[in-house]
């Protein structure tokens, strides 16, 4: 044995199927003036050993000025209190959904070896240990266990940290995380020399914080063949927590501290062992961390000597909870002035960030500034629009073709176009194409939140990423075309995606004095409704509460008066009166039909009891593979069909509640929709989540394949046995020792 103070660090050739016995001791040096440590190279059992030197790259100054060995459990200790005030100040900035954990890495973060098993089973934990499970549990939203991984949320085999560097801005935008715990570095470590990466990955670190994402930052285990260059990076590492003081785990030197002699799977005294069946903490691979089976899902001591994913589960469980305990005791989080404050699920569709703007921009703070450029911005011009509340005084019009009105930051919430409860149109497009309106919120108007003034020619206008809040009316309004030039004026190629569309209550007659108990009784309120329209996409967008006075409004998307060729997809309703309307029972003579050649699919609509989807009066249409959620449906109609629907197919639709209702008359094909309450069995109907669990059997593997539906709710690919409804499942792996790491 060793003594304590002194640290051994085994010599790896290049080729390392040859045994060399050798080691580099570090080792106190007590009397030398000045160097606090030195290097010994050791060769063979006995101990030939020979002065290297007496650098030494990881050493901590503690206050008291005795040196120690850095990285032993006692400096995160230390740490804490450093962390705690930069984690409260952050998560002041946190606009997102609390519960929530990124996981920024690499092959040995994807893996569901890592924090993935930590819910299923914990033999042998430490109460401690334990107690931060309990914690955990109560608090990290449900699908950060498992579903948060991959590319898209931050971790992929082999990634390095300029791969992070180049993502990071997307993740933070779609996952908006309140926790992120990064590490890099494994894949660096041929490619980067230490000055780089840790520059790197203080950028990471800072780009987090200024989002108001706190950081778990993490060291990266040893590496067989770059001892002393993974050392060097957990050294970096360190240091960047302690300048920008965000909480650490240290699993390089968590991992040497239990095995300081033989962490190494890659030593040929485990040549009998294979993969990451390796009773040491490092794989037979040397680079990821091991999981040998008799340790699986163990958290005894022994294990955590034994199985490099338990240790890092172990570490990040027990640092994740203090963070916890930091930032529920924080006070609730600071609120830029105006800022609304959206219903927000995980699962919610997440919009990627628009390009750069690329003609001139115009940036504007203030009312008078935003109206000021909305008058002279050139075609092709973008204006930026600060973060803030603007009190508008009256209708605000884009005139000009290809300008873009977006939110400054991309966060939509805290760049609020505010009606005040008394403007009746908020913003309108008149006589132009090509606009885009995106990362703002619009709110508190009595009749039109958007409002395209269909009659003088508007083509091809995006809304992205808005917030539609409180709009009495519609929120996005579409007039009729007059007959005359119809078709060269009616709105073609437009685009509503990645919106939120809610009120906060059931309209009432106070919020529109036109909508009176003689005319509407307070029913006059919709999501999207247009008319005349042709090649337009509505997908990937939210309607929560879109309600009545006495819950009669009109649909979260209601499309009608001969329009054509639309794909209304992706979208989720919930918990409006109506759903998603093609067409209604009043047609004008001189309509032929509302809607012809719709394809809907793949929507998910929870509790929409006026009709979940109703087609009235269409011709071609397609209704496929949508979820509709309503098993105490008061009329019946979670998809309602009613008067002449030539050529109308309805196919692969699941719903949980009522079947089809068709009081149609016309030649409609209904194929292999699916009715059943499936409450348990859908993920959380409750809040509109409608993905089906392993124990909605009826709906997985026994849809009809359709040319139409390729995908799912969530862009992944149908199966070859595709499920009924709009969300297709699939299995999750096992919960550990499966699908680790391959790089
Ligand atoms: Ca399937």
């Amino acid at each position: 044995m060793l003594p304590p103070e002194v640290r051994e660090f085994p010599v790896y050739p290049k080729n390392h199927s040859v045994l060399v016995d050798a080691s580099i001791l570090l080792c106190p040096a007590w009397n030398l003036p000045g160097v606090s440590h030195m290097l010994y190279l050791r060769r063979g059992a006995l101990g030939l050993l020979i002065v290297l030197g007496i650098i030494v790259p990881c050493v901590t100054r503690t206050s008291s000025g005795r040196s120690r060995s850095a990285g032993v459990a006692t400096a995160a200790a230390e740490q804490r209190d450093a962390w705690i005030d930069v984690a409260q100040k952050t998560h002041a900035r946190f606009t997102g959904r609390r519960g929530t954990l990124a996981q920024f890495g690499d092959s040995i973060t994807v893996t569901r070896a890592f924090w993935s098993p930590l819910p299923y089973a914990r033999k042998n934990a430490p109460p401690a240990m334990q107690a931060a499970f309990n914690t955990v549990r109560a608090y990290l939203a449900p699908e950060c266990w498992q579903e948060w991984k991959g590319a898209s949320y931050g971790s992929e085999g082999g990634k390095t940290s300029q791969w992070a560097e180049e993502n990071l801005d997307t993740w933070l935008q779609r996952l908006n995380p309140e926790v992120a715990s990064i590490m890099f570095g494994t894949n660096d470590l041929q490619t980067m020399d230490v000055a780089q990466y840790q520059g790197r990955m203080r950028r990471l670190v800072r780009r987090c914080l200024d989002n108001g994402t706190v950081v778990i930052l993490s060291t990266i285990p040893p590496r067989h063949g770059f001892v002393e260059k993974a050392a060097a990076f957990a050294a970096a590492v360190r240091e960047i927590s302690r300048d920008l003081r965000v909480p650490l785990i240290d699993f390089h030197a968590e991992i040497l501290k239990r095995r300081p002699d033989d962490w190494d799977g890659a030593l040929d005294r485990f040549a009998a062992y294979d993969g990451y069946d390796v009773p040491t903490l490092l794989a037979r691979d040397g680079v990821h961390p091991s999981a040998p089976k008799r340790f699986e899902n163990d958290y005894s001591a022994e294990a955590l000597r034994g199985h490099g994913y338990a240790l890092r589960n172990y570490l990040t469980l027990t640092r994740y909870a203090e963070v916890i305990d930091v930032l529920s005791g924080a006070a609730s989080h600071r609120r830029i002035e105006g800022a609304v404050q959206p219903p927000s699920q995980a699962w919610f569709p997440k919009a990627p960030p628009l390009p750069l703007p690329k003609g001139p921009v115009l940036r504007v703070s203030t009312v008078d500034e935003l109206f000021a450029a909305a008058a002279r911005v050139g075609p092709g011009g973008t204006i930026l629009v600060a973060d803030g509340q603007y009190r508008m005084p009256r209708r605000l019009e884009i005139r000009t073709d290809g300008v873009t009105l977006r939110g400054a930051s991309g966060r939509r919430e805290r760049v609020v176009l505010d009606g005040e409860g008394v403007l009746g149109e908020l913003l309108a497009v008149t006589a132009c194409s090509d606009v885009t309106i995106a990362d703002l919120t619009v709110q508190n108007v009595r009749w039109n939140g958007i409002k395209i003034d269909s009659e003088t020619g508007v083509q091809r206008l995006t809304l992205h990423n808005c917030i539609l809040h409180n709009i009495w009316q519609r929120a996005v309004k579409g007039v009729k075309v007059p007959e005359k030039d119809r078709e060269r004026l009616r709105p073609q190629g437009c685009r509503v995606q990645y919106c939120l569309f809610y009120n906060d209550r059931p309209k009432r007659f106070e919020d529109d004095p036109a909508d009176t108990a003689e005319n509407f009784g307070g029913n006059y309120v919709g999501g999207i409704d247009v008319m005349y329209v042709r090649g337009w996409t509505i997908r990937d967008n939210v309607f929560v509460g879109i309600k009545g006075r006495t819950g009669s409004a009109r649909g979260a998307i209601f499309v009608w008066h001969e329009s054509q060729d639309c794909i209304i997809e992706r979208n989720v309703i919930l918990d409006c009166d109506s759903g998603i309307c093609l067409g209604n029972s009043s047609k004008p003579d001189d309509v032929p039909v509302h809607c012809a050649r719709f394809l809907v699919r793949n929507n998910f609509v929870t509790r929409a009891p006026e009709n979940g989807i109703l087609a009235d009066y269409t011709r071609d249409c397609k209704i496929l593979n949508n979820t509709v959620h309503d098993p105490h449906s008061r009329l019946g109609r979670l998809i309602r069909l009613v008067h002449d629907n030539e050529g109308l197919l309805v196919a692969n639709n699941l719903l949980s509640g009522p079947p089809v209702r068709n009081e149609s008359s016309s030649r409609i094909i209904l194929k292999n929709n699916l009715a059943k309450d499936l409450t348990a069995a859908l993920v959380d109907p409750e809040h509109g989540n409608l993905r089906l669990t392993a124990r909605a059997a009826e709906a997985i593997d026994t849809g009809v394949p359709l040319p139409e539906v390729t995908d799912d709710i969530d862009g992944k690919p149908r199966s070859r046995t595709p499920d009924i409804g709009a969300s297709e499942y699939v299995a999750s792996p096992a919960p550990a020792g499966a699908a680790l790491p391959t790089r």
